[in-house]
């Protein structure tokens, strides 16, 4: 089977891969978007689960840790334009390895150097930012806790550090800026932010809030795609039912948040970037 069309689908645990992916096969089934399926897809395990808990209006648990399955979903766009996309769910824990230790599994390696575009999903709520002389007086960072200080690199490096990784593994070190593989950052959880940032443009924020990261995506890639991502919508729970949203269903719920700024329902959009870029314009117009 060819990787052409497969996206390899980067994310930690807990930063939204499988409420995305479930409301994703929801909309390619309901085919309303600019992808739509066209064919049966299979190994839907992973999501069948959390499509349910969302018709319920509840969200669905974390996934184990050492699971990784590849869905298949035969796809077609609005131009007739067939394809087979190959997205994945597995425990998040998986990439923070990856960067933790510098190692990189086979199977992993494999995917790494075969896909042609790169989707990291990374969710600013959950991102810290360290102090330094900008939000802290120098000597109150120089002088705390000298005792027990524990190294660690921050979460902006953390994530640099695991793009390095997988360029490395993917033999793409280059002194001009990457083409390929293509890369979208989606800031996931967008609803999260708060209404201040909700007209912002997603590379704005971007930069606001992890500029050492957003200096290494813009100075490594020629055209890195930047998009907010609003799965739900809104925070559900895997205790209490969201009556509105189950009678409505999930399907009339999340959004991406377009690099202008304005949202469009239609969950479909990243992916169809990544797998046919240039046309984003095209797309903007609908
Ligand atoms: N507010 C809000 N919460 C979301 C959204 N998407 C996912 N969540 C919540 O974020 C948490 C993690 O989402 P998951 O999809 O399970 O994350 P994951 O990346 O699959 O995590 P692992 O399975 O551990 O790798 C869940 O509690 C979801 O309810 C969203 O768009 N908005
Ligand atoms: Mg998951």
């Amino acid at each position: 089977m060819t990787n052409e069309n497969s996206i390899l689908l980067i994310g930690e645990s807990g930063v939204g891969k499988t409420h995305y992916g479930a409301q994703l096969l929801k909309r390619l089934m309901k085919g309303d978007g600019q992808l739509r399926m066209d064919g049966a897809a299979s190994n839907l395990e992973p999501f069948e689960g959390a499509m349910e808990k969302l018709n319920e209006g509840m969200s669905a648990d974390h996934t184990p840790t050492s699971l990784y399955i590849d869905s298949i979903w035969p796809i077609s766009d609005s131009y007739g334009t067939r394809a087979e996309l190959v997205w994945p769910d597995y425990g998040g824990e998986q990439i923070k390895d990856i960067s933790m230790t510098r190692r990189v599994p086979a199977n992993w390696g494999e995917r790494v150097i075969n896909s042609p575009a790169w989707l990291l999903l990374v969710r600013l709520q959950k991102m810290r930012t360290n102090d330094d002389i900008f939000s802290k007086p120098l000597n109150d960072i120089s002088t705390s806790d000298k005792e027990n200080h524990e190294i660690q690199i921050s979460d902006q490096a953390r994530l640099i550090e695991l793009l390095q990784v997988l360029l490395y593994v993917r033999g793409a070190i280059s002194t001009t800026q990457l083409e390929n593989p293509r890369i979208c950052v989606l800031l996931s959880c967008w609803d999260e932010l708060g209404t201040e940032v909700q007209d912002e443009q997603p590379t704005v924020i971007l930069q606001e809030r992890l500029p050492m990261f957003f200096n290494f995506l813009k100075s490594t890639w020629k055209e890195p795609l930047i998009l907010g991502l609003s799965a739900l919508e809104r925070s559900l729970t895997s205790a209490d039912r969201d009556m509105e949203y189950s009678i409505k269903g999930p399907e009339q719920f999340g959004y991406i948040i377009l690099p202008d700024g304005k949202k469009s329902n239609d969950l479909t959009l990243p992916i169809q970037q990544l797998l046919s870029p240039d046309s984003l314009e095209k797309q903007v117009v609908v």
